[in-house]
């Protein structure tokens, strides 16, 4: 099942599911203690059931106020209305995989002095996991995001982000990996400044349960940048195409590292602009991954 948070706007958070073609259905209009994805995972945790089954038996055991996706995905966009979406869930810890994509080894080859450490990287057995983002600094939708003043070389990067809790994989949004390239071509190991940032990152619409997701590892990922109105860039590729796998990823990731309920990891990019592009303050990059939804955000200088 799809995961939104929504705020109303007096700042009321609510926890709201979708339940059928254009519709949400608020648990938290049924249970007000249930105003976050973290609650209701705990309390499923808990009483041993799984996270759907909860969400379906509160709903059923109330009159849970019905909502328009529609018309809070305008009223979201335009900034209007008594509810827009807000970012799915706190993530405590963002990070993210590098190189997963045979595209992203030959991107970033290009940009790079030094091109063997990122061959290197996609064919070892131990994948690149770095430290992305905070809380503070990852975006929800419809909020902006950042492109540092101190580069001259910038993208999205379009990618299926994975959620931990209690160790295991319990769903999927869609992420959003801003990244200088001028700065980590310089030297990779400016890495953390090229990938770190004020609003250097986003993630929603919304938290997809595994139950809501078949296959991680065969979904269509797209992405558009419209600048002014008109799309500059659009790029697509399907997860099929990575070279390593969620659980994969999850497991090196926690080796002799613990991670906090709700750490989000991005898995990496194979979606990248041609070499003369890069993004400009105003841009709304927009990308959609089959299953999940539409992830939407207009482009500042931070
Ligand atoms: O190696 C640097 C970062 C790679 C990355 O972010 C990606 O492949 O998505
Ligand atoms: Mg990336």
């Amino acid at each position: 099942m799809k995961y939104y948070r929504l705020v109303d706007s007096f700042g009321n958070l609510s926890l709201v599911v979708e339940t059928g073609e254009n519709q949400l259905e608020d648990i938290t209009s049924v249970e007000e203690d249930l105003d976050d994805l973290a609650i209701l995972l705990r309390t499923a945790s808990y009483s041993g059931t799984r996270v759907d089954d909860l969400a379906r038996d509160i709903l059923a055991s109330g009159d849970p106020l019905v909502l328009n996706i529609d018309e809070i995905f305008n009223s979201s966009k335009e900034g209007s209305g008594e509810y827009r979406f807000d970012r799915p869930f706190d993530p405590p810890e963002v990070w993210a995989a590098g190189v997963t994509y045979k595209n992203s080894e030959m991107e970033r080859r290009r940009e790079s002095e030094t091109p063997d450490v990122y061959s290197n990287v996609y064919n070892a057995e131990r994948p690149e996991v770095f430290f992305k983002a905070t809380a503070d600094r990852c975006m929800g939708p419809f909020d902006d995001v950042g492109i540092r003043s101190d580069s001259t070389w910038d993208v999205p990067e379009a990618e299926l982000a994975f959620v931990i809790f209690k160790g295991e994989i319990v769903g999927y949004t869609i992420g959003n990996d801003m990244s200088s390239r001028s700065i980590e071509g310089d030297n990779p190991l400016y890495l953390p400044q090229a990938k770190l940032y004020d609003q250097s990152c986003s993630i929603g619409p919304c938290f997809v349960s595994t139950e809501g997701i078949v296959n991680p590892q065969n979904l269509g990922v797209e992405c558009t940048i419209v600048r002014e109105g008109e799309p500059v860039f659009t790029g697509n590729t399907s997860t099929s195409e990575m070279a390593r796998t969620c659980s994969e990823i999850s497991e090196w990731l926690q080796r002799s590292n613990q991670v906090p309920d709700l750490t989000t990891v991005l898995t990496g990019t194979s979606i990248v602009p041609p070499p003369e592009f890069t993004l400009r303050e105003g841009d709304t990059v927009a990308i959609t991954i089959e299953g999940i939804g539409i992830l939407e955000n207009n482009v500042v200088v931070v």
